[in-house]
C-alpha cells in the first residue's frame, strides 16, 4: 500500500520526494528531514503544511514535471525545485549532491568490460520474425516490449521507437506523409499486449483514412516485458482466472481490416512469403506472428537442438539471428549450450547443410 511517511531528522533540510528519487535523497543527503510520498494524487496538504513548517529550506525532489512542486507553491508554501534541478531524464545522488550541496563530483573512470548488448531469449519467437524480416530487408516501426530488441544489432530491424502504439501511428503518418510507395519496405511492429493496450484505435484509424500499411502483430500471448503479465487476449485474468479472451484475428476484421493472415512466428518460410504479399498490397493488413513466449511456464521445451560439427561448413548463416545459445567455436564450427537453448529451431532452419538437428530432452 502507498504510504506517506515524515523522517525527521536535520531541520536544516527538508525535502518532498516520491518513488526512486527518495533513494538518491537518502544517499545524498543522509542527515536531512525527508517527507517521502507514496501517493502523489491527492497530495497530503495538512502532513505537507506541518512537515514545511518544520524544516529551514524545503526542496521538493521530483523528475521530470513539477507536479509536486506546483501544487505545494499554490499553496503558499516556500520551496526550491526546478530552478535549481532539471526536468529531463533520470535523477541521481551525485546530481542531489551537485544541485543542492554544491559538491563538485568527481567520478571514477569506468572499468574496461566487453560491452553486453541487452538480446531477447534463447527461443524468443519475435528473433524469428526479425531475422526474417532483416533477410527481406524491410524497416520496422517498432513499439514498446521485449520486442524493441529488435532494434539493435545483429537483428537491425526497428527504426523508430516512440510509445506505446506509435508503431502503427508512425507508418500511418509516414505514408500520409510521404505516400504509399515509401512505406513498401516497411511494417509496424507491435506486441499483442501493446496492441491491446493503443493499437487498436492506431489500427482503425488506419482503415479510416484508406492507408496501406502491414502492420505485423508479435503475439507471443504475454506482455513479456513487464513479467509475464496476462492481457485481455490470453483468456485469463491478471490473478489468473479463466476469463473472455479477445480473438486478435477477428478484432481486427471489426476494425475493417480486409487482409488479415495468422502464421506460426517459427515458420520463416511461410513468414517471409506472407510478409512480401502483405507489403506490396494496396491496402491495410495484419499479420498476426503467433508462437508463445519462451519462457512462459506452459512453453517448456522438450526438445533442443545440437550442432553436428562433422556436418557443419562453418558458413555462420545460423549465428545470424543472434541467439545466445549458440556459439562459434575456435575452428569455425559452431557449439549449442544445451543448457540455455529452447529447442526453437531457428538456427536449423538458417543450416542448408542439416547440421544441426533437434534432439528430446532426456
Ligand atoms: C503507457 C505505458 N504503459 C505501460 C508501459 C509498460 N510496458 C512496457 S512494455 C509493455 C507491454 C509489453 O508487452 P507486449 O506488447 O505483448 O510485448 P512483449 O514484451 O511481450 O514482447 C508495457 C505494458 C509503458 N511502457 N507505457
Ligand atoms: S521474455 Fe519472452 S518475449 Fe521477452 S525476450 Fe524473452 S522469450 Fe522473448
Ligand atoms: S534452437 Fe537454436 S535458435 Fe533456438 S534456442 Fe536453441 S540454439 Fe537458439
Ligand atoms: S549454418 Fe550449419 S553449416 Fe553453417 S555454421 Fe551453422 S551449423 Fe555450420
Amino acid at each position: 500500500m502507498a504510504i506517506n511517511r515524515t523522517e525527521y531528522r536535520d531541520t536544516s533540510i527538508g525535502v518532498i520526494t516520491s518513488g526512486i528519487p527518495y533513494q538518491y535523497v537518502r544517499e545524498a543527503l543522509p542527515d536531512a528531514s525527508v517527507l517521502k510520498l507514496g501517493l502523489v494524487h491527492p497530495l497530503p496538504r495538512k502532513m505537507i503544511e506541518e512537515f514545511a513548517s518544520k524544516v529551514e529550506t524545503l526542496y521538493v525532489v521530483e523528475e521530470l514535471e513539477p507536479l509536486i512542486e506546483e501544487q505545494v507553491r499554490s499553496w503558499g508554501i516556500k520551496l526550491i525545485g526546478k530552478e535549481i534541478f532539471t526536468i529531463q531524464g533520470e535523477y541521481s545522488a551525485n546530481m542531489l549532491r551537485k544541485a543542492i550541496l554544491k559538491q563538485e563530483i568527481v567520478t571514477k573512470e569506468p572499468a574496461k568490460v566487453p560491452a553486453r548488448p541487452p538480446i531477447l531469449c534463447p527461443g524468443c519467437p519475435h528473433r524469428s520474425v526479425f531475422s526474417v524480416l532483416n533477410q527481406l530487408k524491410i524497416h520496422g516501426a517498432g513499439d514498446i516490449g521485449c520486442y524493441t530488441l529488435g532494434a539493435v544489432p545483429p537483428l537491425n530491424v526497428i527504426d523508430t521507437t516512440i510509445c506505446m502504439g506509435a508503431s502503427i501511428s508512425m507508418l500511418h503518418g509516414m505514408e500520409k506523409a510521404k505516400g504509399k510507395e515509401y512505406i513498401k519496405d516497411w511494417v509496424a511492429l507491435i506486441g499483442d499486449s501493446t496492441f491491446l493496450h493503443t493499437g487498436v484505435n492506431s489500427l482503425m484509424n488506419m482503415v479510416y483514412n484508406q492507408s496501406s500499411g502491414t502492420v505485423i502483430i508479435l503475439d507471443n500471448s504475454t506482455t513479456g516485458m513487464t513479467g509475464h503479465q496476462d492481457h485481455a487476449a490470453t483468456g485469463r485474468t491478471l490473478k489468473g482466472d479463466p476469463t473472455f479472451a479477445v480473438d486478435l484475428e477477428e478484432l481486427c476484421h471489426a476494425l475493417g481490416v480486409q487482409h488479415v493472415k495468422v502464421v506460426n512466428a517459427f515458420d520463416t518460410k511461410l513468414l517471409a512469403e506472407t510478409v512480401k504479399e502483405e507489403v506490396a498490397r494496396d491496402a491495410v493488413s495484419v499479420i498476426i506472428a503467433q508462437a508463445p513466449c519462451a519462457l512462459l511456464k506452459s512453453n517448456v521445451s522438450k526438445v533442443k537442438c545440437v550442432a553436428l560439427p562433422e556436418k557443419c561448413k562453418k558458413c555462420g548463416m545460423c549465428l545470424k539471428p543472434g541467439c545466445p545459445a549458440i556459439t562459434k567455436q575456435a575452428d569455425g564450427t559452431v557449439k549449442i549450450d544445451e543448457t540455455m537453448c529452447n529447442g526453437c529451431g531457428l538456427c536449423k532452419t538458417q543450416c542448408k547443410f542439416e547440421a544441426i538437428e533437434t534432439v528430446p530432452i532426456a
